[in-house]
């Protein structure tokens, strides 16, 4: 297994320093040392060049960096799409959530049709029209299906990247008004915490990859470390009680291992400065490993 390491050391769809420093925080937690031990190849393709929200002086609009974060998730998305082509795994470092514009559409490009499973505590389905907060990562899913107003939704090709019966949502307890009409109306599969909590994770990802597999050419990993319970991962900018825990969020990457179907992953939304001594940084590496395939026995 060959994968390529991209850090995206982006913050300005979060509007907060900190998670810019997030591929530095996952490389100090030895990830490419980590994938190396368990025999995969790893390659280490530096970072995407952001722009400093300090040095770049930015009229206070009411949506946040549009046109930077255009830029940055062309860049990474043509980084990615290469890649891809030559058949490594990208294992994308955020950097807030907005990446995943640029890392879908680049998986589109080199894969095809494309299963997304989603790990967040938000739904991130809010346009410009919608935001509550004008933060452009709470709307890259929204994008990536082709809704909203905004030339986000036509990064790399024009159009919506991905289809919602191939689009899945895990971990979920933080949706706006807005964001629950768009699931409704778009139909995408959304498992919150209460169907977690009933189900159970294995089931759960039972569903989940049955869905993202079937009429798809290959599977991208979005994994918010929100999604996890603020205990496990404290060193997140949006934190929200009640997530997936340690062991459940382990369960769902073995078992993404398991299904053999995973082309790319990214890591987002880690702020090391809120963080207590690098866990949600080592939490990312153990999780990156378990989706690739590392095992107990
Ligand atoms: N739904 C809210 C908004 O759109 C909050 C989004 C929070 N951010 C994330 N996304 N970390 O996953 O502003
Ligand atoms: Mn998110
Ligand atoms: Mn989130
Ligand atoms: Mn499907």
């Amino acid at each position: 297994m060959n994968t390529s390491i991209i850090g995206v050391p982006m913050d300005l769809g979060a509007n907060r320093r900190g998670v810019d420093m997030g591929p530095s925080a996952i490389r100090y937690a030895d990830l490419r040392a980590k994938l190396e031990e368990i025999g995969i190849d790893a390659k280490d393709k530096g970072n995407i060049s952001v722009p400093l929200p300090e040095i770049d002086s930015m009229e206070a609009e009411e949506i946040k960096y549009p046109k930077q974060i255009e830029a940055v998730t062309n860049s990474l998305a043509l980084q990615v799409s290469k890649e891809a082509s030559q058949n490594r795994i990208p294992i994308i470092l955020g950097g807030d959530h907005s990446i995943a514009i640029g890392s879908i559409a680049g998986m589109k490009q080199a894969v095809g049709e494309l299963g997304v499973l989603w790990f967040d505590a938000h739904a991130d389905l809010n346009t410009f029209e919608t935001s509550p907060s004008g933060n452009i990562h709470g709307m890259p899913l929204a994008f990536s299906l082709g809704y909203g107003n905004s030339n986000l939704v036509n990064c790399l090709e024009k159009g919506q990247k991905i289809k919602p019966e191939n689009t899945v949502l895990i971990g979920t307890r933080s949706i706006d008004e807005p964001e629950k009409e768009l699931i409704e109306k778009s139909g995408v599969t959304v498992f919150t915490m209460y169907d977690l909590d009933k189900m159970g994770m294995n089931r759960v990802m039972e569903e989940a990859l049955s869905i993202v597999t079937s009429n798809t050419d290959g599977v991208h990993v979005s994994l918010d470390m929100d999604a996890l319970d603020p205990v496990e991962a404290p060193g997140v900018g949006t934190p929200v009680r009640g997530g997936i825990n340690y062991r459940e969020v382990h369960l769902a990457m073995e078992l993404i291992a398991e299904a053999q179907c995973i082309n790319s992953m990214e890591v987002v939304e880690v702020n090391p400065i809120l963080d207590s001594v690098n866990r949600t940084g080592d939490l990312a590496v153990e999780l990156v490993a378990s989706a690739l395939g590392e095992r107990v026995l």
